[in-house]
């Protein structure tokens, strides 16, 4: 089999990284990792030279680019369609797709005011306007599948999914945004949080990639 090499973004900031390396971690392939600086300074002259749209993540696989975190998760589910990356049940995978979607399309204020900094901890921001309800429209989304799915398992659908992967930047940036979460996500937080290949690339990061959030990272 052609050999996976996944280009992405300093660990510490690149969430759209984060989804694309857990992708090919829960598929469980050897691949080899090349990291683009984006922080302190951008590196545009590899980022246009070892990806398709100057973006990360990217997988090269053989001669194939994915150049697309989302497209990269159902890459790596079309390979190895055993390890279920969505949920079996057709109409639970429609609910998982569309709350992937949402994650995928939408929460620009959130995206834009708490950017993905892992290790790093900050004061949690005036919680109001855009931002306020892009944070109730995710406690709500992960209510109402806790509420759903959690007698099967510990993850949105029970068992991990896309849709986890496709959350979990957002898992860590309410760790270092201090934001509080009702009850009923305790579990699902510490579960992800916990989880070892988001355990992995924590332990990657850099803390001094950047001081401070950066935005759309
Ligand atoms: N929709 C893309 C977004 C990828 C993206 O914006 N990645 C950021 C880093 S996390 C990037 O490559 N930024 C560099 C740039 O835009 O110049 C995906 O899902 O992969």
């Amino acid at each position: 089999m052609s050999k996976f090499t996944l280009i992405i973004g300093n660990k510490n900031n690149s969430s759209w990284s984060l989804r694309g390396y857990l992708a090919i971690k829960y598929a469980n392939v050897d691949f080899e990792e090349v990291m683009v600086s984006l922080r302190p300074s951008l590196d545009r002259a590899s980022l246009d030279r070892l990806t398709p749209a100057g973006k990360v993540p990217t997988l090269k696989h053989g001669n194939n680019y994915i150049w697309d975190s989302l497209a990269i998760c159902e890459y790596m589910n079309d390979l190895h369609p055993e390890k279920n990356f969505w949920p079996k049940n057709i109409n639970i995978r429609a609910h998982a797709r569309c709350i992937s979607a949402e994650m995928h399309s939408g929460f620009t204020a959130l995206r834009s005011v708490m950017g993905m900094a892992c290790l790093n901890k900050f004061e949690c921001p005036k919680l109001t306007g855009d931002l306020k309800n892009d944070i109730d429209r995710i406690i709500s989304i992960w209510s109402e599948c806790v509420k759903q799915y959690g007698s099967i398992g510990p993850y949105l659908f029970g068992k991990y999914s896309i849709a986890d992967m496709m959350y979990a930047p957002v898992i860590l940036r309410f760790k270092s945004y201090q934001i509080e979460l009702p009850d009923v996500l305790i579990k699902y937080f510490d579960t992800m949080i916990n989880h070892p290949d988001i355990e992995e690339w924590c332990l990657d990061a850099d803390p001094n990639d950047t001081a401070e959030p950066i935005n759309k990272l």
